[in-house]
């Protein structure tokens, strides 16, 4: 697995500088860290800008980039000190030291110099790139308020301020949309491991499971085949759930005669899968619901069939939809000339999402679909979801009662060629004949016993949608019986653990 060597970014950057005109600076903040609640933090996620063009996976960081008059460069990194008790509590930091060796940095200093420093470096200059959002910071840090405040002292100080304030999201973000080889191995492998987790939900999936279980073994997957985790929140969403697009709750049981939505996919050093797969609870679909499926599939199909490069992002949307209204419409959900329900996008009550989202750092990555009010055309080594989808809600009484609370979502991610594309996500079945045989050649128990090395109650569990019967003692116990003994200095000890 490729592990990005510092050389790697230095060039990202290069690749930015070349762009700077002299005389100017840009500074890319790294993201801040979130509490959860009280003083428990999230899990860390840095600024994918940041983390692109430095590698560096720490909190309170600002990085610099700097071009002189003279065209001489210099990349400048404000980040944490590394210190004592910082290593007892959180562990080390990488310092300034370590900075200018592991991430080819000219200048390293403290974060906590960044007010005093970044007004004498923005002193003089004519130019200030920043990316212009907030990525979900308080305003009253990144960049506007930081700025504001550097601002104010050059005025006070120096009497010299930028005269032009350029947001280089553009520039920065057009990068990101065409992927390097480097970039595509590592997406190919997050990809991978997502398809394989993919295949263990729909061969474990029975009736009586919870949603949820299925949930924590596809991230359980993906951390045990080396990803780093989740490239967002997994929906597995069962019968009418899946009608709901964003749906996360992943608490219904999952019931025979329904269908079950899977939206799930790994990240590896960052860069994120994002699959879709729907399939009948109990591995065999009804004929409604395989009409549904069967059209969502036609239409998925058709819509790569339209990836080339030079083609417009839009002509995948519109393929799509050639294909699933004139579906509808033979269905009997729709009706009238296909043509001018397409105009009248008649279809919106039933698919009511954008073909797909460019796919990369972020599950719905940087880049832009249109400049000037037209859409972009595909160029090779852009990686994209397809994942047309018909949702007929539960309540829509304008559609007969055997199609409502029908959801079925086919998601895979395209990697454009220099003659087409190639579907990276093949690996998960798709077609209803690979489904149904993957899903009813499984004896469930053996799979779980052999792989999760599961005890028989949970199994029953799983099975039946029961609660486990687990033995209990015939006497109830002392309370205190069961507390450990004290040690001496007043702690509890700690109980060993027991093999159950
Ligand atoms: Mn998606």
């Amino acid at each position: 697995m490729p592990e990005f060597a510092p050389e790697f970014f230095a060039e990202r950057r290069n690749q930015v500088i070349k762009h700077l005109k002299p005389n100017s600076l840009a500074f890319f903040p790294a993201a801040s860290e979130k509490i959860n609640s009280y003083d428990e933090e999230y899990p860390f996620r840095q600024d994918n800008d940041f983390l692109y063009l430095t590698g560096f996976e720490e909190p309170n960081a600002v990085a610099v980039l700097v071009k002189e008059s003279c065209g001489n460069t210099k990349f400048i990194l404000f980040n944490q000190p590394d210190n004592a008790e910082e290593r007892v509590w959180n562990g080390a930091r990488l310092g300034q030291e370590d900075a200018k060796t592991k991430l080819h940095v000219d200048e390293a200093y403290s974060i906590e110099e960044l007010d005093q420093y970044m007004p004498k470096l923005i002193a003089g200059k004519k130019r200030i790139y920043c990316v212009f959002h907030n990525n979900g910071e308080k305003p009253e840090n990144y960049p506007w308020s930081k700025l504001n405040s550097w601002r104010s002292k050059i005025y006070n100080q120096f009497s010299s301020e930028p005269t032009k304030y350029i947001d280089i999201a553009p520039l920065l973000h057009q990068m990101r949309l065409i992927k390097t080889d480097a970039e595509l191995e590592l997406m190919r492998s997050s990809i991978d491991t997502s398809a394989k987790a993919h295949i263990e939900l729909m061969q474990m999936c029975q009736p009586g499971m919870q949603e949820y279980q299925l949930a924590a073994t596809f991230e359980y997957y993906c951390k045990a085949l080396g990803c780093e985790g989740l490239a967002y929140s997994t929906i597995v969403a069962s019968g009418k759930n899946g009608c709901t697009l964003h749906y996360v709750k992943n608490n219904s049981t999952l019931l025979a005669g329904e269908l079950l939505l899977v939206d799930a996919g790994a990240k590896l050093h960052g860069y994120c899968a994002d699959i879709t797969r729907t399939y009948p609870v109990n591995g065999k679909f009804s004929t409604d619901q395989a009409a549904i499926y069967q059209l969502v599939l036609n239409a998925q199909q058709a819509g790569i069939k339209a990836v080339a490069p030079g083609v417009k992002f839009n002509a995948i949307q519109t393929a799509i939809l050639q294909e699933l209204v004139p579906g509808l419409v033979k269905l009997g959900i729709l009706s009238g000339d296909p043509d001018q329900l397409i105009a009248d996008k008649a279809y919106l009550p039933f698919y009511m999402h954008r073909s797909g989202h460019w796919l990369g750092l972020d599950t719905h990555d940087a880049g832009k679909y249109t400049v000037n009010g037209e859409f972009i055309e595909l160029q090779p080594n852009m990686v994209f979801t397809i994942e047309p989808g018909i949702y007929i809600a539960p309540d829509n009484t304008n559609v007969a009662e055997h199609w409502r609370g029908i959801a079925v979502r086919i998601e895979d991610d395209i990697l454009v060629t220099s003659t087409g594309c190639e579907v990276l996500s093949t690996l998960v079945p798709k077609t209803i004949e690979e489904i149904e045989k993957l899903m009813t050649s499984v004896s469930i128990n053996n799979l779980m016993a052999t792989r999760y090395n599961l005890t028989t109650p949970l199994l029953d569990m799983m099975n039946n949608g029961k609660t486990p019967t687990l033995p209990i003692s015939s006497k109830p116990q002392d309370e205190t019986s069961d507390m450990p003994p004290m040690n001496t200095n007043g702690c509890q000890a700690r109980p060993e653990f027991q093999n159950i």
